[in-house]
């Protein structure tokens, strides 16, 4: 059975966001059936944990031919044996792989800088004189991507690719915030993508765990 870590809790700020999502979605996607496996602090302390996932973190897939981290590149993986992920021909693929990379690498270090300031380090005086920076970085990026999509509906061969699924995650970081309003064509991609039915399969089952959880705890809710 192929394997996704995932956590059991999480405060709702990451709720939807942990990136087991993006392995989960891939899977969906592929018609690759999988199971998870929950773990929490303790697990993301040991050793043997670590051996799979040297930063203790999720996700961390297993199938019967490999064992890997980072989701950038489980998705890839998972891509590279479906063709709903990736076209055959390999100038298709090279521009999968190419909006991947900037998915993570060009957008992601922007987003990830915003999001952290908000959700982990607000109200702090460095914050007010950093923010608007980073905000106005984020933004042009924002605006050069949206020119880059232009009237398409995926970024790669304007085919659905892992390189939607790696930049809709990335984009969703920003919901806590009202910034890719600015952006409707991004907006309504992001719209798209998690309108897919295969998201929605991955995000409920994200979501399931943490659910239990809170029925259980009731303390936990609301956190
Ligand atoms: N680059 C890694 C980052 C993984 C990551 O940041 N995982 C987070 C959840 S989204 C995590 O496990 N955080 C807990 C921790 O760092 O202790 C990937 O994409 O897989």
């Amino acid at each position: 059975m192929n394997r996704v870590t995932a956590f059991g809790w999480v405060p709702s700020f990451a709720q939807g966001s942990v990136r087991d999502l993006r392995v989960r979605w891939a899977l969906e996607e592929a018609g690759v059936p999988y199971g998870d496996h929950l773990i929490g602090p303790e697990d993301q302390a040991s050793p043997a944990y670590r051996a799979l996932q040297p930063f203790g973190q999720v996700p961390v897939y297993r199938d019967d031919k490999v064992q890997m981290f980072e989701s950038g590149a489980i998705v890839l993986y998972i891509a590279q044996t479906s063709d709903a992920l990736m076209p055959t021909d390999q100038a298709g693929r090279a521009m999968v792989m190419t909006w991947l990379f900037a998915a993570s690498n060009s957008v992601e270090p922007m987003v990830g800088e915003l999001a952290g300031m908000d959700l982990f380090h607000a109200g702090e005086d460095w914050v007010a004189a950093r923010r608007p920076q980073v905000e106005t970085m984020l933004r042009k990026r924002l605006a050069d991507l949206q020119s880059a999509l232009g009237e398409r509906n995926w970024f790669a061969n304007d085919v659905f690719s892992a390189a939607d699924i790696i930049m809709t995650a990335v984009l969703r970081d920003l919901r806590h915030t009202a910034i890719l309003a600015d952006y409707p064509a991004l907006a309504a991609y992001v719209a798209r993508c998690e309108g897919r039915p295969a998201f929605r399969r991955a995000l409920a089952d994200q979501l399931a765990p943490f659910r239990a959880a809170e029925a259980s705890q009731p303390e936990l809710a609301g956190r």
